[in-house]
């Protein structure tokens, strides 16, 4: 063995076994930022990337270098913290990898192999953000962005993207289902699969769009229904969740996380973009549906939740966060998975009854200057009266 690969499995172990902690900092109240990312493309293990074999590399060159790895599906099972990064190669190409640890926070270490998905469709030419949904039907649902090229064009760059569906139980054997149709949308990312049947049926929640990166007319978040997940159709898409003007999600939004359920609703963990002189930014925001609609919204707090911050600002797509996978543990914690600028995988932590207060608590976006003014300046004198009534006490 190349003398090189003992002092890269010494990093890498490194970097696996240390210890992850809280940066107090950034209190909020809402949530608690943790100092080092969960995974990153150092996280890949070593013989991910370098041809081991001494006469094939004398010079111990990484051959298939990891570029990045973030946005992550994630789920708890059999004890373990599971996620299942999106993780891209020096070649653009993404694929899907199993990273799992006893701890929520640290300590994530990928399985021996990749995710090999069934290969059913030559034309599917890139993969990724993988929903986990653990369905009440038994099955673990992967729900992914499959990508084509647009061969209707003469532009080279013009792609298609749609909803793939895999399913387990195991996370080891993946059986691959057709990709998800919508009648009335051309395109789909961003899909998420609800884990209980409404109405006997499978619920999906959907963005449709007409283009690739441009989503055009199409309005946000959707909601449809599907009988057979085998061969899944949605033929009525509904906007449950519309972007709006002078807005976090002005541009487009879509759903991340799986929702979670609470005793008030359905919570929801999606990312709102919109566009500045320095390009697009993406944030982190929050909804609630209703329990047994989750199709209706019934509480938006105003504005984001998460925003790119300090590092988190730069990568290879710069000021992005993005989820598209949360874990609620036993103890009524819940750990948001969330990459920073398609780079990197951080976590964040919260709880079930911080985040219901904060859905349900914090004021809406009132849309308009004069009226968030307002807004502002009724708390500002409500919090003088409670500073009054104390220094009073004081004397
Ligand atoms: O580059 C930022 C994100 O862009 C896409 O999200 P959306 O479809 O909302 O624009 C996704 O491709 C996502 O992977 C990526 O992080």
């Amino acid at each position: 063995m190349h003398p090189r690969y003992y002092e890269e499995i010494g990093h890498y172990e490194h970097l696996i076994k240390r210890k992850n902690e809280k940066m107090p900092s950034e209190y909020n109240g809402i949530f608690e930022r943790y100092k080092n990312p969960v995974l990153t493309a150092r996280h890949i293990p070593v013989f991910w990337r370098y041809d081991l074999d001494e006469r094939t590399n004398p010079f111990f060159m990484e051959r298939l270098g990891v570029n990045a790895v973030f946005n992550s599906g994630a789920i708890k099972l059999g004890g373990k913290y599971i996620l299942v990064a999106r993780i891209e190669g020096y070649d653009r190409k993404s694929f899907f990898g199993i990273a799992e640890s006893d701890s929520p926070v640290e300590g994530f270490r990928f399985r021996e192999h990749p995710i090999i998905l069934p290969d059913t469709d030559s034309e599917e030419v890139n993969v990724y953000d993988m929903r986990l949904t653990q369905h009440e039907d038994g099955w673990i649902y992967g729900v992914f962005c499959s990508e084509s090229k647009d061969k209707t064009t003469s532009d080279i760059t013009a792609a298609k993207a749609s909803a793939g569906i895999v399913r387990t139980k195991d996370l080891e054997n993946w059986e691959r289902l057709p990709n998800l149709i919508t009648v009335f949308s051309s395109q789909q990312r961003n899909v998420v699969l609800h884990p209980e049947f409404i109405d006997g049926k499978y619920a999906f929640y959907t963005r449709p769009m007409d283009g690739f990166i441009d989503i055009g007319n199409a309005d946000g978040i959707g909601f449809g229904l599907c009988s057979d997940i085998t061969k899944a159709v949605i033929n009525e898409e509904k906007i449950i969740n519309r972007r709006r003007y002078h807005t976090i999600n002005e541009l487009k939004n879509g759903s991340g996380a799986v929702p979670i359920k609470t005793e008030k609703g359905w919570i929801h963990i999606a990312h709102g973009v919109r566009g500045t002189a320095a390009g697009l930014r993406y944030v982190i925001y929050a909804f609630a549906t209703d329990l047994k609609d989750p199709s209706k919204v019934i509480a938006e707090p105003g504005g984001y939740m998460i925003a790119p911050s300090h590092n988190e600002r730069i990568g290879d797509v710069s000021n992005v966060v993005f989820t598209n996978g949360a874990i609620r543990d036993f103890d009524g914690k819940i750990y948001i998975y969330y990459a920073s600028s398609d780079t990197r995988l951080h976590v964040a932590s919260t709880t079930t009854e911080k985040l219901v207060d904060y859905v349900f608590n914090t004021p809406p976006d009132m849309l308009r200057s004069a009226d968030c003014v307002r807004q502002r300046d009724d708390m500002i004198k409500k919090n003088l009266e409670i500073i009054a009534a104390h220094k009073n006490n004081e004397h």
